[in-house]
C-alpha cells in the first residue's frame, strides 16, 4: 500500500472536483481540479530534475496557494518538505541552507539576490522564485511539464518534512517527520474534532510552521473541506468571511486581537463550530472574554514541531474520559487517542496525579529524530522510546493535561519561538559587551515578549537602541527584543548562574499591569 500522504489526502477530495477547493482574499477561486493538476505539474518538474531520494526541497516564499500547492508537489514527488519563515534574513538562511544541503531551493524574486548566493555556495544546483501574484521562475517551468497524475510510492517511516525548532543551546535542530508520523496526527484530529466535507476553514496562519501548514491544511485536505485563504491574518477579514465559516484555528495573540474588534458577535459567529487555539499558552481572560463576545468556547490543543498535536480538549464527550466534554480553560485537554503521554520526575520516572515534572510522549505521530543529530536525538528519548518534550506540567484527577512551564529556555512569542540562547550570543559579540540576559516578560498582544537585560565591559558605554538596531539588521523581526536595559550587574545563585527567574520577576509589570 501507498503510504504517501498526498495519496491520503488527495482519497478524500469531493466526487466533483470542479467545486472550490480555496477562496483566496483577492477573489480566486481554485477548484479541487486545480489543486491535484498544479500540484502534479510541480511534481513532474521536480522528478524532471532526477533528483536523489530523500532530497529536500527549501521554501522561503509569502503565503499563496501556489505555494501550498508546492508543499503538495513535494510530498507527491517523494522529497522532503523544509518550510522556512519568512522573516529569516542571510545569515539564519545560510545556517539552514548550509546544514540541510538542499537540493532545490525556492524563495521570493525579491530574494533571489542573497538567497541563490547562499545556495549556490551551498551547493545547491537549482535556485527557483515563487511570488505571492502567480508568478516565478517554479511555475514558468512547472507550466511545461506534464498535468498527468503522480504519487511517489512512499513507506509510512519515509521523510515528508524537515521543521527546524531552534536549540536551547547551539543551532537549530532538524526535526524529521514522515508520511506516517502526519497522516496518523491528521487521521486522529479529523475523528477527534468530528471535521466533515461541509467544513470551512478560515486559514488565516503563515504556512511554514506547523500550525497553518499540517495542523489546518491537513485538516481541511483530509475531509475535503474547503478554505477561506487569507495571505495573512487581518483581523477585519476574518470576521468578514466568519458567517461563510465553520472552522477557525489561530495562536492567542489572534484570539487577542479579534476580541479588540467591534464586530465580534454571537451572530457574526452563528455558523462556526469549532474555535482552536494553540502553539502558545491561551490566557483564562481570553477564554472567557471570547465566551462572553461569542457564545463559543474555545478548543485549546497542544503539540510541536517533533510531534505534531499531542493533546486536545475535547470537541465532544470524550468515552476514555467518563464521557466529560468541557473544554476547560488553562489546560490543554487530554492526550490525542493513539498519544501515550506521562508525566515524569527524575531518572524518568511517571509521577502521581497532579505532581509536577516533565512531559514525555510517545505514539505514531512522534518524529524520526534531528536531521543530521543522531547523539542530539538520542539524548531527548527515554530508555522506553518516550520522547521529553522539555514542557513542565501535570495531569489533574479528570485527566486533563496542565502545562505549567518549560525546562527549556524558551520564550514564546505570538506564536513564533525565539530561543534566548541565539539572541544572546548575538548580542554578546558586541563590542563593549561583557554578558546579557534574554527573558520572556508577558505581553498584552504576543503574549510574552523578550526583554534583554545587558552588562557593559568596565569602561565600555552601551546605548540600548544601538543594540537593538545591531540585532535588527542580522535577525528575523519577531526576535528582537521589544526592549533592551543596559544594568551594572545580573542577580546571580551560589553557583555563579544567572537567575533569570528574578529578572522576570522584575520586569514582569513593563507591558502588563502586575
Ligand atoms: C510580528 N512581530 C512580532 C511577532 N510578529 N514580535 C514578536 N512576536 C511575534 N510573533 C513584530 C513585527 O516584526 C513588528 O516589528 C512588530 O512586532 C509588530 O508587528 P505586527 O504588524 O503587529 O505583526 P503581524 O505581522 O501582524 O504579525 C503578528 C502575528 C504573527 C499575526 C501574530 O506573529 C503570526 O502570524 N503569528 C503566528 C505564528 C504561528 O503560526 N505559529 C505556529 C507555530 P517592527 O515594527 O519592529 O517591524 S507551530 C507551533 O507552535 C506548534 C507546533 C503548535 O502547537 O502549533
Ligand atoms: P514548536 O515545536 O517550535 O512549534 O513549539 C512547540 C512548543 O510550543 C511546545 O513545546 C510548547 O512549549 C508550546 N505550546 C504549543 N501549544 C501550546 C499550548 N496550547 N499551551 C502552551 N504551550 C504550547
Amino acid at each position: 500500500m501507498n503510504s504517501n500522504l498526498y495519496a491520503a489526502l488527495r482519497a478524500n477530495f469531493p466526487k466533483d472536483l470542479n467545486t472550490t477547493a480555496i477562496e483566496t482574499d483577492n477573489g480566486l477561486f481554485y477548484s479541487w481540479r486545480d489543486l491535484e493538476r498544479g500540484s502534479a505539474m510541480m511534481a513532474n518538474f521536480l522528478l524532471s530534475l532526477d533528483l536523489p531520494a530523500g532530497a529536500r526541497v527549501a521554501v522561503q516564499v509569502e503565503k499563496s496557494v501556489e505555494a501550498c500547492m508546492l508543499y503538495l508537489a513535494t510530498l507527491r514527488a517523494g522529497l522532503v518538505f523544509l518550510p522556512l519563515n519568512t522573516a529569516y534574513m542571510s545569515a539564519e538562511i545560510e545556517y539552514f541552507v548550509g546544514n540541510a544541503e538542499p537540493a532545490v531551493v525556492v524563495c521570493s524574486s525579491k530574494n533571489f539576490g542573497w538567497v541563490s548566493k547562499i545556495a549556490f555556495k551551498a551547493g545547491t544546483q537549482n535556485v527557483l522564485t515563487l511570488d505571492d501574484d502567480r508568478t516565478g521562475s517554479l511555475l514558468d517551468r512547472a507550466a511545461q511539464a506534464s498535468d498527468a497524475y503522480v504519487v511517489a510510492e512512499s513507506h509510512a517511516d519515509d521523510l515528508a518534512a524537515i521543521l527546524y525548532t531552534s536549540g536551547t543551546t547551539g543551532r537549530s535542530k532538524g526535526a524529521m517527520l514522515s508520511h506516517g508520523n502526519m497522516l496518523s496526527n491528521a487521521q486522529t484530529l479529523k475523528s477527534y474534532w468530528g471535521w466533515t466535507p461541509n467544513d470551512v476553514l478560515i486559514h488565516a496562519l503563515p504556512i511554514f510552521h506547523v500550525h497553518g501548514l499540517f495542523v489546518a491544511i491537513h485538516g481541511a485536505l483530509l475531509n475535503g473541506s474547503k478554505m477561506i485563504w487569507l495571505s495573512k491574518f487581518d483581523p477585519k477579514l476574518v470576521l468578514q468571511k466568519m458567517s461563510e465559516a465553520t472552522v477557525f484555528m489561530g495562536v492567542p495573540t489572534l484570539y487577542v486581537r479579534l476580541l479588540g474588534e467591534a464586530g465580534l458577535t454571537p451572530a457574526t459567529c452563528k455558523n462556526m463550530r469549532l474555535f482552536v487555539a494553540g502553539s502558545a499558552p491561551l490566557l483564562k481572560e481570553t477564554f472567557d472574554d471570547w465566551k462572553t463576545h461569542t457564545g463559543h468556547t474555545i478548543l485549546e490543543r497542544y503539540g510541536m514541531s517533533e510531534t505534531a498535536m499531542l493533546t486536545s480538549n475535547p470537541y465532544k464527550a470524550d468515552a476514555r474520559y467518563a464521557n466529560q466534554s468541557e473544554r476547560r480553560a488553562a489546560t490543554v485537554g487530554f492526550p490525542l487517542p493513539d498519544v501515550a503521554l506521562r508525566v515524569c520526575g527524575e531518572g524518568d520516572k511517571p509521577l502521581a496525579t497532579n505532581e509536577i515534572g516533565g512531559i514525555q510522549v510517545k505514539g505514531p505521530n512522534v518524529f524520526q529524530g534531528y536531521w543530521r543529530m543522531p547523539e542530539k536525538t538520542a539524548e531527548e528519548f527515554a530508555k522506553d522510546g518516550f520522547f521529553r518534550t522539555g514542557d513542565v506540567g501535570k495531569i489533574d484527577e479528570r485527566g486533563y493535561v496542565h502545562i505549567v512551564g518549560r525546562s527549556k529556555d524558551l520564550i514564546i512569542s505570538g506564536g513564533y519561538n525565539v530561543y534566548p540562547a541565539e539572541i544572546e550570543g548575538y548580542i554578546n559579540e558586541m563590542a563593549g559587551v561583557a554578558e546579557s540576559a534574554l527573558i520572556g516578560v508577558p505581553h498584552p498582544d504576543f503574549g510574552e515578549v523578550g526583554v534583554a537585560v545587558v552588562i557593559a565591559k568596565p569602561n565600555a558605554k552601551l546605548d540600548d537602541a544601538a543594540i537593538l538596531a545591531s540585532l535588527k539588521s542580522s535577525l528575523a523581526n519577531f526576535k528582537i527584543p521589544k526592549r533592551c536595559f543596559v544594568v551594572n550587574e545580573l542577580p546571580r545563585n551560589t553557583m555563579g548562574k544567572v537567575q533569570k527567574n528574578l529578572l522576570r520577576d522584575q520586569y514582569k509589570a513593563l507591558f502588563h499591569k502586575a
